[in-house]
């Protein structure tokens, strides 16, 4: 069975190292058609019929920079079989902003959690399985410089693509309430192969995300009523309603599933566990 894969991430979080390592020799690098975002594709080292593609690092899938666009119109549009999100587990928060957003593509998503010898390295404790059940993707924990788990990513991420379940986070139910209505009611996005990600795009008034859709003047209508209607109850716009509700959701996914040991700790932070263990003492 032949499987594409696409790396997806932020910058820095590691991307091409993994690539790097489970391609060796077997890549080639272009541009992206009509930019001058570098483009790198490679074979799986151990089965050259297993296609790895490196996206551009971005934050979000946001339409605001030209990595962001080619990346997003690449999962879209050539739809791989699964997306495999390196995400840097030493700024894990961060990173997860872009997570939570991966599976709308209605793509199944795998997280390699990334730069695992440095949260050991900086005594800090992730509950894997945990994060992994509250964000609903399989998580394989490496580290793409020292060569850790790097093939245990391929293996996770082909039984992914053949079962091909896609999670959904859901938001909060008062803002989830506004999409299932886009999703619903607005027919050329039920009708779409990817109604969650054209529903969410709608709301958050992302106009190059859905340009394609083929979109009625009454279902325009029918959208912007729906905006209105969460504006007033939100005082935000679309877009900021969305924004705020991943960060509210990944801030406790963190605090669920994370503790910083000693180096994670700010100065007065160790001031205060110093002043408390001489106490104690
Ligand atoms: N300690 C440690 N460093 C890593 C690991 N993986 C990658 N790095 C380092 O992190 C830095 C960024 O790695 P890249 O692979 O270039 O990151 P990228 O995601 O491709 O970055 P962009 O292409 O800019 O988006 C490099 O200095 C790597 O050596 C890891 O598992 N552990
Ligand atoms: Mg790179």
């Amino acid at each position: 069975m032949s499987i594409t894969i696409a790396l997806a991430g932020n910058p820095n979080s590691g991307k091409s190292t993994l690539f790097n390592a489970l391609t060796g020799s077997n890549q080639y690098v272009g541009n992206w058609p009509g930019v001058t975002v570098e483009k790198k594709e490679g074979k799986y080292k151990k089965d050259k019929s297993i296609k790895i593609t490196d996206l551009p690092g971005i934050y979000s899938l946001s339409p605001y920079t030209l990595e962001e666009v080619v990346s997003r119109e690449y999962l879209i549009n050539e739809k791989p079989d699964v997306i495999v999100n390196v995400v840097d587990a030493s700024n894990i928060e961060r990173n997860l902003y872009l997570s939570t957003q991966l599976s709308e593509i209605g793509i199944p998503v795998v997280i390699a959690l990334n730069m695992m010898d440095i949260v050991h390295k900086n005594g800090d404790k992730i509950d894997v399985d945990k994060l992994s059940r509250l964000l609903g993707y399989p998580i394989v924990e490496i580290s793409a410089l020292r060569n850790k788990n790097i093939d245990k990513v391929i293996e996770t991420a082909i039984s992914v693509a053949k079962t091909n379940h896609v999670h959904i986070n859901s938001f909060d139910e008062d803002v989830e309430k506004y999409i299932k209505e886009i999703e619903s009611q607005v027919s050329s996005v039920s009708m779409s192969e990817n109604s969650r990600w054209y529903a969410v795009k709608l709301f958050e008034e992302d106009e190059k995300a859905t340009a394609n859709l083929q979109i009625s003047d009454a279902e325009r209508k029918t959208v912007e009523d729906i905006i209105k209607r969460a504006q007033e109850e939100f005082d935000d716009d679309g877009e900021g309603i969305i924004t705020d509700n991943r960060y509210t959701f990944i801030s406790s996914v963190v605090a669920d599933t994370v503790k910083k040991g000693r180096s994670g700790m700010t100065t007065s932070d160790k001031i205060d566990s110093i002043v408390t263990n001489r106490f104690l003492a």
